[in-house]
């Protein structure tokens, strides 16, 4: 397989004043472009993982402790979903049943909330919060540099980029402000919903 740079799904000041066009810019056309070019590299055309999807790929590098492929591809894995976790005019309360349900049974919505923003601020340096499904229930999740929950034995319903290139030419060191924002103002609670559909 050949990964390819997907489009972002807004324009890039569609979510200003959350996350800046120039935050955006720099993010999905630098950032994630490197990690699409060193995963054609790593992991592309010709290599052992040609023919596996993106989620197979995460599993098989991390089970065999291939740190290019875990930090390339687990990125553009993580991207490609992150940009399509956000939305203008997201976040609040108001979120789908099936997403509702699976909060519930992990302590409600503010106590869900809280443990997001916990895990992202918990996490030392640079990585990933997540709500995630394991065993069929939801469990908030931290995870450092290019990990996610596929990896860790989990199905990944929503992550936010805790490097600090995902935040800090809008909230400088502010991490907590940012996610704070994220989840208030910016979560898009369809797409979670249709990961928690692609489960079954
Ligand atoms: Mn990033």
């Amino acid at each position: 397989m050949t990964f390819k740079l997907p489009d972002l799904p807004y324009a890039y000041d569609a979510l200003a004043p959350y996350m800046s066009a120039e935050t955006l810019e720099f993010h999905h056309d630098k950032h994630h472009q490197a990690y699409v070019s060193k995963g054609n590299d790593f992991a592309g055309a010709g290599s052992k993982y040609e023919g596996k999807s993106l989620e197979d790929i995460c599993q098989a590098a991390f089970a065999a402790g291939d740190a290019p492929v875990v930090n390339n591809i687990g990125q553009h894995y993580n991207h490609t979903h992150f940009w399509n976790w956000m939305k203008k005019d997201g976040g609040g309360s108001r979120v789908p049943a099936s997403v509702q349900t699976l909060i519930d049974g992990a302590g409600g919505f503010d106590k869900v909330r809280q443990d997001f923003i916990n895990a992202g601020v918990g996490q030392f340096g640079s990585g990933w919060a997540w709500l995630a499904i394991k065993d069929g229930r939801l469990e908030v999740m931290k995870t450092a540099n290019g990990e996610n929950p596929l990896m860790h034995g989990a199905k990944p319903i929503l992550g936010c980029d805790v490097w600090e290139h995902s935040y800090y030419i809008d909230y400088r060191n502010a991490r907590p402000k940012y996610l704070e924002a994220f989840w208030d103002n910016l979560v898009n609670w369809d797409y979670v919903e249709q990961m928690v559909s692609a489960q079954s």
